[in-house]
């Protein structure tokens, strides 16, 4: 049993904070993580210490475990948690194992979403010595409290454990509590925060809430909140006050923020809430903002008090054009009419719409597809995102996509496109997806036209993007290329003129704000 003998524990948060496989290394950037602020703010609370290794970039073994070496030097760390998302755990696998390699006796801990879903994939894990289900702080403070004090500390809930024996100890679930305001201000400072990506423009990615009361078949929600054994109230926001405390204790330490990017779930989920939040917010802070907003909950006097606010910019997912997949295979309730008469407000008080979408759904094919690209166009989305998707275990899509035979064997999360379908080839999907932006300004372009041209332009656009002879490889090929090379040019500007990027951005948001 782990001891430290009545001294404060220090624990060192790993988060491999990358999306692609890029290994070169980048001396600033990076997220914000709203629940490693918040775990590191409760373990100083409690008496202990806490620091982060951010891993920016894809980190070779050497490179890996010369800054762990680093930390140990200047830290002394007792314990290790790695924070593991589903897309990043076979990466973490590595560095648990290096972290093993060099120091055998070190407490390994791992929590976040993946742990959350799949505990005993991930116990499993050789040098995991111990998973986190669910929410942290609590457990993790606790669990730090029994090492200082030489406890056992093997019975504490919402941890499982790795017996001396290998066998797993599965201890019950904490409730949630509802009151979020118990949880102090976030440890802003457990990031070099004015480095991080966001802050470099200017803008500072703020959550406060947890979880989200809706079923989307795609995302963890739905299985997340199973975990506790009081799952109905998972979906939680701090008061509207103790919110706009944070964003004052966040602006008075980050004077460089001037945008705030609610980066809540659905920051309009309980709409009463959200009323109350933006008359403080108008009162007490006033700055630029952008949010992730529900269709089918929102009224057009709430979007009018937004612009009101100072919402320049915000994000909905719209996912699929095809009501059919919406429905049924997303269990997203949200009519096309509905989602037509939202858009209409946000251009009629000049708030930019970004919409989120998926390409490559099982059972989707290229016409479904288009219907998401045109129904992007009706709603003259200003920026559009698409996504291919990816089946996380433990959610309702991964089942289906399982049970159709759509999964391949063996590890798919490298793959750029993880479903095999046959009637959605892997090329057709990086074709949509590369290309989708190109084809909403097309067809914007052909609903716009007079009545006897449009639709005969729509239908040469319809041709290019599903006919038979589309050479669907060559243009990947192209796009390929060309992303690279914006890629590099947009990393370029943002780590080495921050500010330029920032006019830049914000001139276009002005620019799209005034034409609609
Ligand atoms: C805000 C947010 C972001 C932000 C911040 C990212 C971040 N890492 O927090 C941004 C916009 C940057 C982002 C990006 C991405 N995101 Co995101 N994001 C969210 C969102 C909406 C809220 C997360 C949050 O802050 N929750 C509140 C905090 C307090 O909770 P928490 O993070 O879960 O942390 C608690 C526990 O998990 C646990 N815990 C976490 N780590 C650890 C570590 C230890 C040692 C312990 C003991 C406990 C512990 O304790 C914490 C405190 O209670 C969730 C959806 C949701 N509703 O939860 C998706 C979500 C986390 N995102 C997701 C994804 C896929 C991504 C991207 C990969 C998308 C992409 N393709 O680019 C990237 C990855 C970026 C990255 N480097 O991590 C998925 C993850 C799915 C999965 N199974 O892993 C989610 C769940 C949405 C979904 N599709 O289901 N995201
Ligand atoms: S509304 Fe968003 S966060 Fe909530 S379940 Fe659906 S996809 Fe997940």
């Amino acid at each position: 049993m782990l001891t430290t003998n009545g001294r404060p524990v220090r624990m060192l948060l790993v988060y491999p904070d990358y999306t692609d496989r890029d290994c070169t290394a980048k001396v600033s950037g990076g997220n914000y993580m709203e629940g490693l602020a918040s775990i590191s703010a409760v373990l100083k609370q409690g008496g202990h210490d806490c620091r982060l290794l951010h891993l920016l970039y894809l980190h070779s073994e050497q490179d890996y475990k010369n800054k762990l070496r680093l930390m140990k030097e200047q830290y002394g760390f007792d314990i290790v948690g790695f924070s593991v998302r589903t897309t990043a755990f076979p990466d973490a696998k590595e560095y648990i194992r290096w972290t093993k390699d060099l120091y055998p006796d070190c407490f390994v801990i791992c929590g976040g979403y993946h742990p959350t879903l799949v505990p005993d994939e991930v116990l499993a894990v050789d040098g995991v010595d111990c998973v986190c289900v669910g929410d942290g702080e609590y457990a993790e403070l606790d669990l730090c409290d029994r090492i200082r004090d030489g406890l056992d500390y093997t019975d504490l809930e919402s941890l499982y454990f790795k017996l001396p024996d290998g066998s797993f100890r599965h201890n019950p679930i904490r409730p949630l509590f509802s009151d979020l305001d118990r949880i102090p201000i976030p440890d802003f400072e457990l990031f070099d925060y004015d480095n991080l990506e966001s802050s470099k423009v200017g803008t500072a990615i703020v959550v406060v809430s947890r979880g989200c009361f809706y079923n989307c078949t795609y995302c963890g929600n739905g299985n997340f909140r199973k975990v506790y054994p009081n799952k109905k109230i998972y979906a939680r926001f701090r008061s509207p006050e103790n919110a706009i405390l944070y964003l004052k204790t966040l602006l008075s330490r980050h004077p460089c923020i001037k945008v705030i990017n609610f980066r809540d779930a659905i920051f309009n989920m309980f709409p009463d809430w959200f009323d109350h939040f933006i008359d403080l917010y108008i009162k007490e802070i006033h700055l630029p903002c952008t949010g992730n907003i529900r269709f089918d909950i929102l009224t057009e006097d709430t979007v009018k008090k937004m612009k009101e606010a100072g919402f320049y910019t915000i994000d909905m997912g719209l996912e699929s054009g095809d009501p059919e997949m919406r429905f049924q295979i997303l269990r997203r309730f949200q009519t096309d009419e509905m989602i037509i008469r939202c858009s209409s407000w946000f251009h009629k008080y000049g708030i930019a719409q970004l919409t989120y979408n998926i390409i490559g759904l099982p059972f989707e094919d290229i016409h479904r597809a288009l219907k998401t690209i045109k129904l992007n166009a009706r709603i003259k989305s200003d920026r559009v995102i698409p996504n291919i998707f990816y089946p996380y275990e433990g959610t309702k899509l991964y089942e289906i996509s399982k049970e159709a035979g759509f999964i391949p064997e063996g590890d798919f999360s490298k793959r750029r496109v993880p479903l095999v379908q046959p009637q959605f080839p892997e090329e057709q999907v990086l074709f949509i997806e590369g290309y989708f932006g190109h084809f909403v300004r097309c067809y914007k372009r052909a609903f716009a036209m007079p009545k006897r041209i449009g639709p005969l332009y729509e239908k040469w656009l319809d041709h290019r993007v599903t006919g038979k002879h589309v050479p669907y490889r060559f243009y990947v090929r192209i796009h390929d290329g060309y992303a690279h090379l914006r890629g590099k040019i947009q990393d370029f500007v943002v780590n080495h003129l921050p500010k330029v990027y920032m006019k830049l951005r914000m001139l276009k948001h002005r620019k799209r704000a005034e034409k609609s």
